[in-house]
């Protein structure tokens, strides 16, 4: 597949979802002449040292909107360097994409170490999004250029990179994961006593990477994983302490050091513990779990 250069021939078919106050949108649409169709997400760039001196320039024009003694509202209109929007698409999308994308009602599941084994693990093997993405990364076929720092270890090393959601402009949304080289480790569900020099190391050789190449010390990182992750080969999430990644609410994250220490204490804690995160109501999983009378049917 060949990058786009522009969005010439994009026609919208529908806003999936959009959120004011992260200033992205979640679109829909074509292109002109091609059945397949995309997920484009736009969103607007954080402020950094480097662009502000041409915000603040003569070349930012303004528009009075309203004046009222020592207070101003402006329209500004700043230089293009500025002016850059980050943009992600998936194309060509699956439904499961538009599904995940959308804007729906959501509900906590509460899933037990059984309600796992018998509703979530069945389900997952038949349904989960495709991880081609991650293996291209594992095996250097795809964004090498971007590592960050990688330890081959085949069961306890990892490749440290940017996530796709960072644009590498300021560090004050810094946003990198580390994707494990051992394969079959699905997620935190799968994590066992065994895995703790994998997670030991991932800690420690991540925030030693971070703190060389972005100078940003270990204080300063909020270092996690998702409960459900929507890719299940085991990664983690490194962000910066000031930033809130979207889709990363209380119930989702589990700090990485917390992990470690529960393993630490009970082996197999995360085969038995009760894991609560949301579902929405066009997720298939929800169904699941609506069959099996674990979560109410719908109400409205
Ligand atoms: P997750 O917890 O499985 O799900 O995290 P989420 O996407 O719902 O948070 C997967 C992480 O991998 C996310 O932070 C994605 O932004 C990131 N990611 C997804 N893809 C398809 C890519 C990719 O192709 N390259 C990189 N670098 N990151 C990706």
């Amino acid at each position: 597949a060949t990058p786009l250069s522009s969005f010439q021939g994009f026609e919208m078919i529908k806003i999936l979802n959009d959120h004011p106050k992260n200033k992205s949108v979640f679109v829909h649409g074509k292109f002109r002449g091609h059945e397949e169709e995309a997920v484009v997400i736009l969103e607007k760039t954080p402020f950094s040292e480097e662009t502000l001196p041409f915000a603040l320039s003569g070349e930012t024009k303004l528009k009075v909107g309203l004046k009222n003694d020592i207070y101003g509202n402006y329209h500004g209109t700043p230089p293009a360097q500025v002016n850059g929007i980050k943009v992600s698409v998936v194309y060509p999308a699956t439904p499961k994409h538009l599904v995940k994308y959308s804007q729906q009602q959501t509900y906590l599941v509460q899933e037990t170490g059984d309600d796992y084994r018998n509703i979530t693990l069945p389900f997952l093997q038949a349904e989960a999004f495709r991880i081609q993405w991650v293996y291209n990364i594992l095996e250097h076929k795809q964004e090498s250029e971007r590592i960050v720092f990688e330890d081959p270890d085949k069961e306890t090393g990892f490749i440290l990179l940017p996530d796709m959601k960072w644009d590498l402009k300021q560090v004050n949304d810094l946003y990198l994961i580390a994707i494990v080289h051992k394969h079959g480790i699905k997620s935190l569900r799968d994590l066992t006593a065994e895995h703790l020099p994998l997670l030991h190391n991932i800690l420690k050789k991540g925030q030693e990477a971070i703190q060389e190449k972005f100078s940003i010390p270990p204080c300063k990182l909020r270092i996690y994983l998702h409960y459900q992750p929507s890719y299940y080969h085991l990664h983690v999430h490194f962000t910066h302490l000031n930033f809130d990644a979207p889709g990363t609410g209380v119930e989702r994250a589990h700090l990485l050091s917390d992990v470690i220490e529960h393993l630490e204490i009970m082996p197999d804690y995360y085969s038995k513990k009760t894991l609560a995160f949301c579902l929405r109501e066009n997720d298939q999983l929800l169904a699941e779990f609506r069959k099996a009378g674990r979560v109410p049917q719908k109400s409205e």
